[in-house]
């Protein structure tokens, strides 16, 4: 969040409006399609009414035929109250289901399939098959439709790209389909649109699309397992990090870390945010995050470590050092 608000209103605020990819297009097109129609029934619902107002002052005289003011009224219920309301709801129904078929998922399965699990305040991604598990940052190649499995590991979270595609759940126990496609390389914030507790607000992530070579260049570095420790410094991080209860939760591949109950740090490094876009990802803000992760993300699932200043270094170092 902090980073979005530091970007203030650049390319880098999501933002309906603004569609990437064709799901978003047909969405962005179908609602102002509705929108157009819905100002255009206010508008003559209003001007009947300003007619009616008028009409009644300046002409009392026209209640002399009954028999005809009740027929006038009858045609008024019918096309007013029937039949235009029924043409509407036809043709705005006839849009949707148009929308509603191009956005159907592929039955083909030759594409690029990538699971993602939230929680609370987070988002595992893993690349099956891949041996490459990332957090937060969902890389996919530029102008390919590619899917995804959601599931959440506690309660309900909503995975939603505003600049490529609609909201869909992610249900605990349950796999849901998605898919999503980038027209241009870019970043495209995603934010959970279901609200999940406390820092429902702090649980963002980012679309990282790029193009084909660029993407396959990315995945076989993740595949990696974390390089080694090549200074006494980074050295000592390790060992901390195994010894105080980080590994308990968080797995680095390639060491004996394995925890699963928040994100995978093998390739820390590279990530642009700390604890689902809440901070930048840079030296401080990780010492920070490390020290007091509740200072920055409150009511965060990860506890307030106590290390000394020295061993804070020390696996600073170390986390740094995960490219
Ligand atoms: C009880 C489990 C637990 C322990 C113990 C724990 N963490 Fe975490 N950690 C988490 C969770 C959960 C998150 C995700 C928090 C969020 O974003 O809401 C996290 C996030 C992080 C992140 C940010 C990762 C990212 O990509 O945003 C770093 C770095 C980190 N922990 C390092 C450590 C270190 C170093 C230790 C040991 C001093 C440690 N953690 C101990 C659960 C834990
Ligand atoms: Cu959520």
């Amino acid at each position: 969040m902090i980073v979005l608000l530091m970007a203030g209103c650049t390319e880098s605020t999501p933002a309906v409006f603004r569609p990437q990819g064709a799901a978003a297009r047909e969405i962005n097109t179908l609602w102002w399609i509705l929108f157009g129609m819905g100002t255009a029934v206010y508008v003559l619902v209003m001007a009947f009414i300003l007619f009616a107002l008028f009409r009644r002052r300046n002409q009392a005289t026209q209640a002399d035929d009954p028999q005809k003011n009740v027929v006038n009224g009858r045609r008024i219920i019918w096309f007013g109250g029937i039949i235009i309301p029924a043409v509407i709801l036809v043709v705005t129904y006839g849009f949707t289901l148009d929308v509603m078929m191009d956005l159907r998922l592929p039955t083909n399965n030759d594409r690029l399939v990538i699971e993602v699990t939230g929680y609370q305040w987070w988002w595992e991604v893993v690349y099956p098959g891949e041996d490459a598990i990332t957090a937060n940052e969902i890389y996919i190649p530029a102008g390919e439709e590619v899917l995804f499995e959601l599931t959440s590991a506690d309660v309900i979270h909503s995975f939603w790209v505003p600049e490529l595609h609609g909201k869909m759940d992610l249900i605990p126990g349950r796999t849901n389909i998605w898919k999503l496609e980038a027209d241009e390389p870019g970043e495209y914030w995603g934010l959970c649109a279901e609200f999940c507790g406390m820092q429902h607000a702090k649980m963002l992530f980012v679309v990282v699309a790029v193009p084909r070579e660029e993407f396959d260049t990315w995945l076989e570095a993740q595949r990696q397992p974390a390089v080694a420790p090549t200074s006494a410094i980074t050295q000592a991080g390790l060992d901390i990090f195994l010894e105080e209860g980080c590994a308990e939760c968080h797995a680095i591949r390639g060491t004996e870390a394995a925890g699963d109950l928040g994100p995978d740090l093998t390739h820390l490094a590279n990530r642009l945010t700390l604890g689902a876009g809440s901070v930048t990802n840079n030296r401080g803000n990780l010492a920070g995050w490390i020290a007091d992760p509740h200072g920055i993300k409150p009511g965060s699932l990860m506890p307030t470590s106590g290390l000394s200043g020295e061993q804070l270094q020390s696996v600073v170092a170390y986390l740094e050092s995960l490219e």
